[in-house]
């Protein structure tokens, strides 16, 4: 048996102690060669297979990870994916890679045609891009980035060069994306959201004229099972809604799909608080962004709260309606540093409820209720867990000083990453690998998790980041 394998068999048969010892260098090792194999020279795939070019909040968690392996590579992950950014300030959710044949993903460049459709929003020329934008974790990963090697960081201008973009960005989704005229950005397509088959889009979704199957061609089904991925009638609406925006040349507010979303708004808060102490670092007072990013968290309140529920919800900006359904999404805002705590006791006890099992029924927080008439622990953001919602959560939970439970989850994170081989998603109750192998999320937020252990001890987590 070679090294690896004693390894491999050492961290299978030991109860799993993450501290720094072999089995945590074991995980490293295998965490690193993920991100190794996924590198294009540029940026990072998703997945070899089924994620063939850079996506953009996938580039933000993964360079969040790549920062402990080298801050270059991470610096550079960032910067590929900030050259393709539009003339309006958007960051595309695909970067094309020209050398990977068009038929490995739909919908390819010939689909999105971004440096014409998108000329009116100043897309790129030398670059193909999407048309729609992800997350935005950009602010939050390129602080962290530069905290992993502020030398290296000011040495190459790092922070001075991102910075614009990244204001830019926001002010994107601030100003062209307030749809709903409350202050909160909207998303105009699942796939914006990140969570792209949640049943919180069923409803909106509803509303929405599928394209004929015989239009297009889904690769997706040449990678995954069928029953793991959203249905053809869900991908015919996906295709509707994408090419009803490109024949609308990309312009914002016609569109019949725009939703507000408690995780896409509170990424951007999170990052607003990050673009604030990035201007400081620069020099510039950042005191205007922290009062507008805490601004933005009462919005937030205001708009997606249920105090009777305990959790937030996506409001549909077309009807004006709250959606009843429980996604991790309503969740995610535990990681905002100036939530009343009121808000943070209650968004505690439904993740620890009936509803997502926290510390009891599952092995991860799932990505949909347990008790929702859509749950199913396989499909596609309809159930399983995903290693960079369960990060964002366990940041929460060590932001607001739930130690005890940050940790635990911490634990099954780098445990379930390790025996699912850095799968895309997981079955919630078994810890069962689902979707693609050789995550690049997944590798890169474990080696965060296991760099956490020793810089995450003293006083209340996330404060200094
Ligand atoms: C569409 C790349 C992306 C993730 C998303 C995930 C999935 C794409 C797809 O893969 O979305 O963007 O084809 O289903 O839902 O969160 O960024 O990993």
């Amino acid at each position: 048996m070679d090294r690896t394998a004693q390894l491999t068999s050492h961290v299978r048969t030991r109860p799993f102690v993450y501290e720094p010892d072999v089995t945590t260098h074991s995980l490293h090792v295998r965490a690193a060669r993920v991100l190794e194999a996924n590198w294009t020279g540029t940026s990072t795939v998703p997945s070899r297979s089924l994620y063939p070019h850079q996506w953009s909040w996938d580039s933000a968690f993964i360079a969040i990870g790549l920062r402990h392996l080298s801050p270059l590579r991470a610096q550079t992950e960032l910067e590929t994916l900030l050259d393709a950014q539009w003339g309006d300030g958007r960051i595309p959710h695909i970067v094309f890679n020209p050398s990977v044949p068009l038929d490995a993903y739909f919908p390819s460049p010939d689909f999105w045609r971004s440096s014409t459709a998108g000329r009116a929003a100043g897309a790129p020329r030398t670059v193909q891009t999407s048309g729609i934008v992800q997350p935005p974790v950009h602010a939050l990963a390129a602080w962290l980035v530069h905290q992993a090697d502020p030398g290296l960081s000011r040495a190459r201008g790092f922070l001075t060069r991102v910075y614009p973009h990244l204001a830019a960005w926001h002010r994107y989704l601030l100003h062209r994306r307030d749809l709903g005229g409350a202050g909160l950005a909207s998303v105009v397509h699942p796939w914006e959201q990140g969570m792209d088959n949640s049943p919180c889009w069923d409803t909106p979704l509803s509303r929405i004229t599928p394209a004929p199957a015989r239009s297009f061609r889904r690769a997706d089904l040449d990678h995954g099972s069928p029953a793991d991925r959203p249905t053809d009638l869900d991908y015919g609406r996906y295709v509707r809604l994408a090419t009803d925006y490109r024949d609308g040349e990309y312009a914002d507010g016609a569109g019949e799909f725009a939703v507000e979303d408690p995780s896409f708004n509170a990424l951007l808060i999170a990052s607003e608080h990050a673009l604030a102490r990035i201007a400081q670092e620069l020099g510039a007072p950042g005191t205007a962004r922290h009062t507008r990013a805490e601004r933005l968290t009462a919005t937030l309140i205001d708009r997606l709260w249920d105090p009777a529920e305990g959790m937030f919800f996506c409001r549909d900006v077309r009807t004006g309606r709250l959606v009843p359904e429980r996604g991790v999404s309503g969740l995610i805002p535990l990681v905002l540093p100036t939530l009343p705590r009121d808000v943070v006791t209650a968004l505690v006890r439904t993740t620890a409820s009936k509803h997502f099992g926290l510390g009891g029924a599952t092995r991860l927080v799932p990505s949909y209720d347990l008790l929702g008439e859509a749950f199913d622990p396989h499909r596609y953001w309809r159930g399983p867990a995903w290693f960079n919602t369960n990060w964002l959560l366990e940041r929460g939970l060590r932001t607001h000083g739930e130690r005890g439970r940050a940790a635990a989850l911490r634990r099954a994170v780098l445990h379930l990453a390790d025996t699912s081989d850095f799968a895309e998603y997981v079955d919630p109750y078994t810890g069962e690998a689902c979707g693609a192998t050789g995550f690049g999320w997944t590798a890169a937020l474990s080696l965060d998790l296991l760099h956490s252990a020793t810089t995450h001890t003293g006083s209340k987590g996330g404060d200094r980041e």
